[in-house]
């Protein structure tokens, strides 16, 4: 791979989003690409949790890489906004990453995944994953949004589910095609190697090409508008219609 390496000795790392709602399965993918790539790669990890670290600790516990080199952001009452609007606590936390851990190649950076239509803004990561599961329904892919069309890789996941919950997965992975232009989807269930195997090959691929410098980020596009609850449980609205 080419040298990386700024001025200052440090060096910069291919940084790989890893988006999409609640429970969908974004922490044990990460988990499921570090077990993988451990040892073909040098990984780091960065979690954004509303009020905890509970996923960085979750993973931690799993025990597929050095726990010092799994972080947690909190990001407070809107994750979407640290992903998005503001990521300079997200830069932070990824730069030094890449100083106390250089030379690293790939950091994984998990959303705080409050909202089916947040993404990840371009001046943070340089490829994103948008993470998709069986059991949200089969109609979810169709519907589309900016992650679920425009992100680098889709992954329909947690396929094993799918007779249980009467999900079609060709079907629902052909509708996510449809929807994205050609760009890759990928059907996964952390109990299927094949799948899993996928999952390492696309992520080496995309080392490869971004490390090579053949790779431009792309923005999905802004979120839907949309209401939640602050800290104070008041409810806000808004749009993030900038693309920063
Ligand atoms: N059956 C099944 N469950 C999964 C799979 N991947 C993740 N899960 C479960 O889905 C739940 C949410 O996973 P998690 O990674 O925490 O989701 P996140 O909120 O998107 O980070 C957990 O109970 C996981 O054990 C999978 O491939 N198959
Ligand atoms: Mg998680």
């Amino acid at each position: 791979m080419p040298d990386t390496t700024r001025p200052d000795g440090t060096t910069r790392s291919f940084r790989l989003g890893v988006a999409g709602p609640v429970g969908t399965g974004k922490s044990s993918l990460i988990a499921t690409i570090c077990r993988e790539l451990a040892d073909e790669l040098r990984l780091g990890v960065i979690t954004n949790d509303i009020y905890t670290d509970e996923d960085a600790r979750l993973l931690r516990s799993a025990g597929v890489l050095d726990p010092e080199r799994i972080r947690a952001v909190e990001t407070g009452a809107c994750p979407h906004t640290a992903i998005r609007d503001d990521v300079t606590p997200n830069l932070i936390a990824v730069e030094d990453l890449e100083r106390d851990f250089a030379p690293l190649d790939v950091v994984l950076v998990e959303s705080g995944g409050d909202n089916l239509t947040a993404t990840f803004s371009p001046a943070l990561v340089d490829a994103q994953i948008f993470v998709l599961d069986v059991a949200g329904g089969g109609d979810v892919a169709r519907k589309g949004g900016p992650g679920i069309a425009r992100a680098d890789l889709l992954v329909v996941n947690k396929t094993d589910l799918a007779q249980y919950v009467g999900v079609d997965v060709p079907q629902m992975v052909a509708d996510a095609e449809a929807a994205r232009d050609g760009k890759p989807v990928l059907a996964l269930s952390r109990h299927d190697p094949e799948s899993v195997a996928s999952l390492k090959e696309w992520v080496l691929a995309m080392t490869k090409i971004v490390r090579g410098g053949g790779h431009t980020p792309v923005d999905p596009g802004p979120m839907a508008p949309h209401s939640h609850t602050d800290e104070n449980g008041v409810m806000i609205s808004h749009t993030h219609a900038h693309s920063h």
